[in-house]
């Protein structure tokens, strides 16, 4: 199946980098170049895991629907991640090659080189030779998202082709995409809100996509003030970053950039809790009455606001399109009726197939054909609300899932750390923060500025703890087991 991008309007942009702008046809001819050049006479990828580290732009559209062409499974990593991170999406998911570009192949050739995994950039692929592309049926595997969880490795999730058009159809049916909607891109694209509801839901919908490599506040700004998006979406911590931005600007700046987003149709919200006081802080400075919804790598999006009709701070709204839902209580019995909380259930196209090579988390993931997300929701006069996670080994910072145990485990290998409990901890910018607290070996001490440094490319710069407790001791239950729980008060 050729899903995804929009083949009505082969002239119309869809997608601008910088300077250049690429038509649909221009985009749907180098796919089937570089699809051509990665089968290299074969006449089907045979769902052969191709991983690419390629930011924002046409490589990124060239790669992700090259390797769909081919038959492969994409594989989109995150091009800020530490070299072992990266080690482990390649080996656990069995990587027979990477594509790169110029400015990310120097950061992977080491690890390619050691690896033996073969490295090449979209342009070196691409071929004039045009190969006939396989068919595709919608059961065959499409993606490997990696995701963290409540164990310490991310694992990949796999999406096949029809569940990306599903999650894909049911964002264009609510929200009501249009071939005339411009929205800009800064969100990672090794994660479902920026790869699935910003990019794919727009080459979907034949609408145009402004492709920046990063979040540069005062750019985006000057081009939301000149009118260029209708549609935005972003996680809490930008919205909350945007407010603190305006706030450092001249009224007359702030005013331009705040009617820029007032003339837009749709401002959404997700990836983590939108407090309501950025829903109210954000309506008052753009009369924008922000979208929440829900959703999570393993199902796309599963719950939200209604696009037409009232969007209540707090609540994520009711299930989207094609999508059921269920409250699962602690006994395991389905909640009925409002105001008692339960575990979200997912039963829809949308759901993940497994993880890869993974078939007993697969299997512990799921209940009666159920995918158990580990959320906790109530329902509160037709409308659902997040309360919490079943989980404190998760914390999701300024959207990212990170697993407490992971970091855990990097931190274990510090020399002078004899234990360490990492917890999520309030916080205004991020939601969450990470926060680590430790008991050393011997007599020494340790500063945050310490621990940070040594972190240096062990891990991603957003994992590295914000904020540090020394103690004696770690609190421990009769099971010996770290209670949690008792350490967030040491931040307060
Ligand atoms: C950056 N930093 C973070 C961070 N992002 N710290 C904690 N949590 C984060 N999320 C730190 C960096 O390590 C660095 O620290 C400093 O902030 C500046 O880095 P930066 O890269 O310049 O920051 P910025 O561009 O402002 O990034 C913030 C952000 C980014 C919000 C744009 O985090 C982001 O894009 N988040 C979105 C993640 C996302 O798409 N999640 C969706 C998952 S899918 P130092 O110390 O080095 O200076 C999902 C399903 C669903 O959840 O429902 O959508
Ligand atoms: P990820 O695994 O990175 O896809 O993150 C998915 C998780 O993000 C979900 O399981 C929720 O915990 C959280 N999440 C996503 N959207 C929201 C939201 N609107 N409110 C609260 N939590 C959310």
């Amino acid at each position: 199946m050729n899903h995804v991008l929009n083949s009505d309007r082969p002239d119309k942009v869809a997608l601008i980098e910088g300077d250049h702008a690429f038509t649909y046809a221009q985009v749907e001819s180098r796919i089937v170049q570089f699809a051509s050049g990665l089968l290299a006479g074969r006449s089907d990828l045979e769902e052969a895991r191709i991983a690419f580290l390629i930011p924002a732009g046409v490589d990124y559209v060239t790669a992700l629907h090259g390797v769909w062409r081919a038959g492969g499974i994409a594989i989109p990593l995150n091009v800020a991640s530490a070299e072992s991170e990266w080690e482990h999406c390649l080996t656990s998911a069995g990587v027979t090659q990477v594509i790169v570009d110029q400015q990310t192949l120097a950061g992977i050739e080491g690890l390619c080189d050691r690896l033996a995994m073969p490295i090449a950039t979209v342009s070196d692929t691409v071929t004039d030779s045009v190969l006939p592309l396989p068919e595709l049926s919608p059961q065959r595997r499409a993606m490997i998202v990696f995701t963290s969880g409540t164990t310490s490795k991310p694992k990949g999730a796999v999406t096949t082709h029809g569940n990306i058009a599903a999650q894909i159809e049911t964002l264009v049916t609510a929200w009501e995409w249009q071939p005339e909607d411009v929205i800009p891109l800064f969100l990672p694209l090794h994660h479902v809100h920026g790869i699935i509801n910003v990019l794919s839901c727009a080459l979907w919908a034949g609408a145009t996509v402004h492709a920046m490599p990063r979040l540069d506040l005062t750019a985006l700004c000057a081009q939301v003030a000149a009118d260029t998006f209708s549609v935005f979406m972003a996680v809490p911590t930008i919205y909350v970053k945007l407010i603190d931005h305006l706030e450092t600007l001249e009224d007359e700046e702030v005013q331009g950039i705040s009617e820029g987003f007032a003339n837009m149709r749709l401002n959404v919200s997700g990836s983590a809790a939108c407090p309501v006081e950025v829903f109210e802080e954000w309506r008052d400075l753009t009369g924008q009455v922000l979208l929440e919804r829900y959703g999570m790598t393993e199902i796309g999006m599963a719950l939200s606001n209604p696009y037409r009709g009232e969007r209540r701070p707090g609540y994520v709204g009711q299930a989207l399109p094609d999508v059921a839902v269920q409250l699962v209580d602690e006994e395991g019995d389905i909640v009925t009726g409002e105001g008692t909380p339960g575990e979200i259930r997912i039963q829809s196209p949308t759901v993940f197939l497994e993880y890869w090579g993974n078939a007993e988390a697969t299997e512990a993931s799921f209940s009666e054909g159920w995918f158990c997300t580990g959320d906790i929701a109530v329902i509160e006069d037709g409308y659902y609300r997040i309360m919490g996670r079943s989980s404190v080994d998760i914390i999701k910072s300024g959207g990212y899932k990170l697993s407490a145990l992971e970091i855990e485990n990097k931190l274990l290998a510090h020399p002078q750390i004899a234990e360490v409990a990492v917890v999520g901890i309030a916080d205004r910018t991020w939601g969450e923060a990470v926060a680590a607290v430790v008991a050393l070996k011997g007599d020494g001490d340790m500063t945050l500025d310490a621990l940070k440094s040594w972190c240096d490319g062990k891990l991603s710069s957003y994992k590295v703890p914000k904020q540090l407790q020394v103690v004696d001791a770690l609190p421990r239950n009769a099971m010996g087991k770290v209670v949690k729980p008792a350490l967030k008060p040491l931040f307060e």
